[in-house]
């Protein structure tokens, strides 16, 4: 049985450019999950490393850095039952040469280094992803589809 909990979830530059912010958010609401979280930032170089600071050995790490810091970014929390993984499998594999049709990725790009947006990769990584996106906290509220036995 998922539990209930929380993931981070960006929209990158390239998804805000190319205006794919409402696709990417009606595909989460669609599935059921719940937005805690919401907003617009350009992050800096700093935080990008931050972000990623996972990949720093990685080649592509400066690349990487410089393009989700190129622009502004969504970031968004959703809560829902199994939502770190049931939110990677609507965002699709990371290689959108990988990513099946239906998902986000499979669906809307072709390109590994502009993949159009982030889902954290665990639990663990979601709550530190939140933590640093979001330290003012997320909004806790009830929907109206909630009490629901499942
Ligand atoms: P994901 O968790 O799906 O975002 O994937 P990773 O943490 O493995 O990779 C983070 C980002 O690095 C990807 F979204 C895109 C970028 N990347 C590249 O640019 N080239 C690569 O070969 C692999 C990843």
């Amino acid at each position: 049985m998922s539990k209930t909990e929380r993931t981070f979830i960006a929209v990158k530059p390239d998804g805000v450019q190319r205006g794919l912010v409402g696709e990417i958010i009606r595909r989460f609401e669609n599935k059921g999950y719940k937005l805690v979280g919401l907003k617009l930032l350009k992050p800096t170089v700093e935080q990008a490393q931050q972000h990623y600071s996972d990949l720093s050995s990685k080649k592509f790490f400066g690349g990487l850095c410089e393009y989700f810091s190129s622009g502004p970014i969504v970031g968004m929390v959703w809560e829902g039952l199994g939502v770190v993984k049931g939110g990677r499998v609507l965002l699709g594999a990371t290689n959108p040469a990988d990513s099946l049709p239906g998902t986000i990725r499979g669906d809307l790009c072709i390109d590994v280094g502009r993949n159009v947006c982030h889902g954290s990769d665990a639990v663990e990584s979601a709550e530190k992803e939140i933590a640093f996106w979001f330290p003012e906290g997320v909004v806790s509220y009830n929907n109206h589809s909630e009490g629901q036995i499942y």
